[in-house]
């Protein structure tokens, strides 16, 4: 499917912001111009792209003259316009717990979920804080509980069939599922991670080294 104008997303691949984007132009079938910004590319810090997004951040959009940034805003614009009425989806239940758990990624997972990145990628062996690491992980355990508890009656984290609610997560628990620590047994969640692993916008832009 095409946007219209040109689709163009600026921000480096290994970024898990970015992946919610590119993941879900591939659910939609939207044609996009990618530009490496961000990271060791660099190009944040432009005026150009400044005027663009403040934050220096990635990702941020343009698509027929609409600028946009932070990842999940990107997600369901996409969704509503292009996806309707499935990512975005029109039944209100559905709609709104896709929603819910957006937010809930941001607001709940992400901070947890930030230190374990740093701390286990980012941050050499031997400089880790052994501390800071066993509480994120505890944290992240204690949301990917709930996580599966919702998970339990159902496929997919807003009902019986993907949306974009499970968009923000699935880069998420990507991340969880293949760092080297102890994870407890989750039964529902592992079965959804699964199923994520089956799609190609997902094996295509999350299943990756982690870097
Ligand atoms: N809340 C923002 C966070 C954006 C963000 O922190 N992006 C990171 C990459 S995941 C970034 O831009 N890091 C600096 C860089 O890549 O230069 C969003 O969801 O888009």
């Amino acid at each position: 499917m095409s946007s219209g104008g040109t689709l163009k997303i600026w921000g480096r691949t290994n970024s898990s912001n970015v992946m919610k984007v590119l993941w879900c132009c591939e659910e939609l079938g939207l044609q996009f111009e990618r530009v490496d910004v961000g990271g060791a590319f660099g190009g944040t810090q432009e005026p150009a792209y400044l005027a663009m997004n403040p934050n220096a951040r990635v990702p941020t959009i343009e698509d027929n003259g609409l600028i946009l940034w932070e990842s999940n805003a990107i997600v369901r614009y996409l969704a509503a316009t292009y996806g309707s009425p499935g990512l975005c989806p029109a039944d209100r239940r559905q709609r709104w717990h896709a929603e819910q758990w957006m937010d809930w990624q941001q607001s709940t997972l992400q901070p947890d979920a930030n230190t374990l990145f740093w701390q286990l990628v980012r941050t050499d062996a031997d400089k880790r804080d052994a501390v800071a690491i066993e509480a994120a992980r505890q944290g992240c355990a204690s949301c990917w509980k709930i996580v599966d508890g919702a998970l339990a009656e159902k496929l997919f984290i807003a009902g019986p069939e993907f949306t974009m609610g499970d968009i923000p997560l699935g880069v998420h628990a990507y991340r969880w599922f293949n760092y080297e620590i102890e994870r407890p047994p989750l039964p529902h969640l592992e079965a959804w991670y699964r199923r994520l692993c089956e799609r190609s916008g997902y094996r295509k832009y999350v299943v990756q080294p982690i870097t």
